[in-house]
């Protein structure tokens, strides 16, 4: 049998019940074959593959809490430091109710990859919570921040473990989980990043995956016949952090965004989404995408998935894991769609991504698309380390250099492996030869 295969196969019946980490683990190992293959001998040797999908470390902590009626509420917590052959370990936390060990370990698996194709110096990790911040008080998110905290502090630090936002984590968690952190150990310092802008946080970082997203698909559009957004129709699903800003720059580029999702459904609005209005209702009202409809006279409301039967040029998938499938992918290919980016972590299932790929649909995965984000958290570190502040445009222009040495790194080990056009291929081994290069010098750790 194969090292690729036997590594697969244990790593199945060794995590039971993890899906999403068997998922992710499957479609790097299955693009890694080729170079695998190549240094099969020397890799068994060292168990590279063993030691590659075994986290580090795992921890896996109580989050007691109170809520507003003085009710007593338990989470589960977890961290994944799944590897620092490169760096720190970084990544986000997320809180939603699906939260589970396999889903923490997919998201830090991927990350690894992701952190090493930015170019910068941090490792992968990922954390978060069943915890659920929809219809919370102000209060009780801070009650439940600051328990987190309470136990993850030990586990973190500047130069060990940086943390960040993720799904139902943003400038606010992220508040009261530095206040908490700061006040356990008495440290000001860049422990976590995509902090308030007067406490050390970075521009550019909220928009950062987003913009990102758009800089990476402009530069793969361009790239493969000097295509570009302008007047393209897209269709974003998701809200949050990463489908706004991803519409707010596919907006300035000239394309017209035509939908958003959120867990409920999705609008449809023929004249192109209003963003101050999204903005208005997710930011500052924290309210429901229909909502959008309500206010709008040219938008319409549809109850449920489906936002993928809505005809476009760019389909930008930056919700959540499994959320567009080869069904979805035939329906896409059916209406015209030629472009499909993944702003969220493995949003296509890998039926769809292997539909995309046989019928030369362009594809750029999560793991290049949506790497501006964490990019950008390195570059608030930088800032944290030097005691310094960027301007917009600096950070902004770094950021964009950095999306587009992905994809030149992605694009080049693509080609060289003969798989030219296969960006999922090119960007797993990319970011694979850094990590696995960086652990062969370091010994066996
Ligand atoms: P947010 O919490 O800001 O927004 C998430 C959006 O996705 C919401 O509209 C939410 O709808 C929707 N959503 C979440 N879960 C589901 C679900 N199970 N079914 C349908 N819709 C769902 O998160 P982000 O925008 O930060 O993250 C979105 C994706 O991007 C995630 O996959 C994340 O891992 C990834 N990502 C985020 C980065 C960042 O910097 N924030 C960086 C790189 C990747 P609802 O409100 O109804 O739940
Ligand atoms: O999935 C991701 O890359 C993120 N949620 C951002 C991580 C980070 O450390 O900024």
């Amino acid at each position: 049998m194969s090292y690729v295969d036997e590594i697969l196969e244990k790593l199945i019946i060794k995590n039971p019940s993890e899906m999403e980490f068997h998922q992710s683990a499957k479609e790097v190992l299955e693009s890694l074959r080729v170079v695998v293959e190549k240094n099969e001998e020397i890799f068994r040797k060292e168990a590279l593959l063993e030691r590659l999908t075994e986290p580090e470390r795992i921890i896996s902590f109580r989050v007691p809490w109170v809520d507003d009626n003085g009710q007593v509420h338990v989470n589960k917590g977890f961290r994944v430091q799944f590897s620092s052959a490169i760096g720190p370990y970084k990544g986000g936390l997320r809180l939603h109710p699906s939260v589970n060990q396999g889903i923490v370990k997919f998201l830090g698996f991927e990350q690894i990859f992701k952190n090493a194709l930015t170019g910068l110096p941090i490792g992968g990790g990922k954390g978060g919570s069943d915890f659920d911040p929809k219809g919370k008080s102000d209060r009780e998110v801070m009650a439940f921040c600051q328990s987190f905290m309470s136990e993850l502090h030990k586990y973190i630090g500047a130069d060990t473990d940086v943390p960040a936002g993720d799904i139902g984590v943003g400038a606010r968690e992220i508040g009261y989980m530095y206040g908490q952190y700061k006040r356990l150990t008495g440290l000001f310092e860049g422990v976590l990043t995509g902090k308030g802008l007067t406490y050390g946080g970075s521009l550019t970082r909220t928009e950062a995956t987003g913009y990102g997203l758009v800089y990476i698909v402009e530069e793969m559009l361009k790239h493969n016949g000097g295509k570009n957004f302008k007047d393209k129709k897209v269709v974003i699903s998701g809200s949050g952090n990463v489908a706004i800003y991803a519409t707010q720059k596919a907006q300035e580029l000239g394309a017209k965004v035509v939908a958003l999702s959120d867990s409920s459904g999705y609008v449809y609005d023929k004249d192109g989404i209003d963003l101050d209005l999204i903005k208005e209702i997710k930011e500052v009202k924290r309210g429901r995408i229909k909502e959008y409809a309500d206010a709008k006279d040219s938008a319409i409301f549809t109850v449920g998935k489906g936002i993928w039967n809505v005809p476009c040029d760019i389909a930008l998938p930056c919700a959540t894991q499994n959320e567009l499938d080869l069904e979805d992918a035939k329906i896409l290919k059916k209406n015209g769609c030629s472009a499909i980016a993944e702003g969220a972590n493995m949003p296509c299932t890998i039926e769809a991504v292997d539909y995309f790929l046989e019928n030369n649909i362009l594809f750029m995965p999560g793991k290049a698309a949506n790497a501006g984000g964490v990019a950008t958290s390195a570059l608030e570190m930088s800032q944290n380390s030097q005691r310094l502040s960027w301007t917009f445009e600096e950070v902004d222009s770094k950021l964009k250099d950095i999306m587009l040495n992905i994809f030149a790194k992605t694009n080049e080990a693509s080609k060289r492996y003969g798989l030219e056009g296969n960006y999922v291929a090119g960007a797993n081994i990319a970011g694979f030869e850094k990590v696995a290069e960086a652990m062969q010098f370091q010994g066996i750790c």
